[in-house]
């Protein structure tokens, strides 16, 4: 009896054990700050879907950079739980976005962001290197190649990668503490519409870039960043996996998928299904971190649906261009206008959902 009670004790503490040492991110090193966050966004993916939007504290449709706005907010109240900024250019030492969002400005709404308790996601559509043409330059099948070592352009590809650092390392709170964020470089990899897309570079190449990628940022000291793995469409989880840099590497695996048809809903139950019950296999987050569609009952019931059904830590719209010009916008993915009424009621039944959740929901 008692080596029995004494082998069940083993059992237990083990279990703690390996269970405590699972809910922490690939980063042996991970700072405090991102064990939490880690920790965090694990336990919230248990309650609801947190919901994000690109670019929402530095401007929408009719404003620009005006302190505490937000187009989310103004349309329901509160602001996305998570916030998305952009730093393409950033690597080419300007001080505005590619989107002409100033970097300095984007810091300033991090950091206030962050003590809000909100959650910060970045992304970074930078130019190609090889031609100093744009992310969407995929005239070239060499590009990858070119900047990994001794290739051609991976000098210059560390230029950047050093500015980038440099930049990341300025995000601190008030104490000095690097702000902990989630780091979706190399997105939608299954689409070949970005120079380091699956059809621009090998497996292998791509997966050098992420290790490359991930260990000069730990090499600068960033130990505060989740890195987010992302592909666009995929139909199997095989398809999913092509060029996946391995669990040392990613805290979350992520989605990016707008609504292109009437398959749409269909493929997106069947991907976010693998995709989550791989991530959650892995002890990985999992998000859907880009989507979009327009129908009258699109958030409220046919996207939620779907989310409902599986643990995704957040999803997330894009941006809301800003075109004081055009016709407003009221949802965060642009409509066809003449029925903004009905697509703002259902954002709100959305919001109103107890599955999903804002920055209120998350404190
Ligand atoms: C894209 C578009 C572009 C933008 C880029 C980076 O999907 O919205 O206009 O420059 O994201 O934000």
């Amino acid at each position: 009896m008692k080596a029995f009670l004494s082998t069940l004790i083993f059992v237990c503490i083990l279990t703690c054990h390996v269970q405590a040492g699972i809910s922490s991110p690939a980063d042996p090193q991970a700072t405090p700050e991102a064990i939490k966050l880690f920790q965090r966004l694990m336990d919230l993916q248990k309650k609801g879907v947190m919901y994000g939007h690109q670019d929402d504290l530095m401007y929408g449709y009719t404003w620009w950079y005006e302190k505490d706005r937000s187009d989310i907010k103004d349309l329901t109240g509160d602001y996305p739980a998570v916030a998305g900024f952009e730093l393409g250019h950033l690597e080419l030492g300007l001080e505005r976005s590619l989107d002409s969002v100033s970097f300095d400005q984007i810091r300033e709404q991090i950091r206030i962001f962050h003590k809000r308790n909100g959650v910060i996601t970045i992304s970074w559509h930078l130019d190609n290197p090889l031609t100093g043409k744009s992310a969407w330059d995929v005239s070239s099948k060499l590009v990858v190649k070119s900047i990994l070592p001794g290739g051609e352009k991976h000098a210059l590809f560390n230029t950047w990668m050093d500015r980038l650092a440099s930049y990341f390392l300025t995000l601190k709170d008030d104490n000095g503490v690097l702000i902990p964020f989630i780091f979706r470089p190399w997105h939608e990899h299954s689409g070949s519409f970005f120079w380091w897309g699956k059809n621009l570079c090998t497996e292998d190449e791509y997966i050098q870039l992420w290790h490359y990628t991930v260990n000069y940022l730990r090499s600068k000291g960033l130990h505060n960043i989740l890195y987010a793995y992302n592909t666009d469409r995929v139909l199997t989880v095989k398809e999913y996996l092509e060029g996946y840099p391995g669990d040392e590497f990613i805290d979350m695996f992520s989605l990016d998928m707008y609504d292109r048809g009437p398959q749409y809903f269909g493929e997106l139950d069947n991907a976010l299904a693998f995709i989550s019950g791989t991530a959650q296999v892995r002890n990985k987050l999992c998000a859907l971190s880009e989507c979009g569609g327009a129908d009258i009952t699109w958030y409220s019931e046919s996207l939620l649906n779907v989310l409902k059904k599986y643990p995704v830590s957040y999803v997330l719209n894009w941006r809301n261009t800003y075109n004081p010009k055009a016709v407003p916008e009221i949802t965060p993915y642009s409509t066809p206008s003449g029925k903004n009424e009905q697509y703002k009621a259902d954002f709100l039944k959305f919001y109103n959902d107890p599955h999903t959740l804002f920055l209120k929901d998350i404190q």
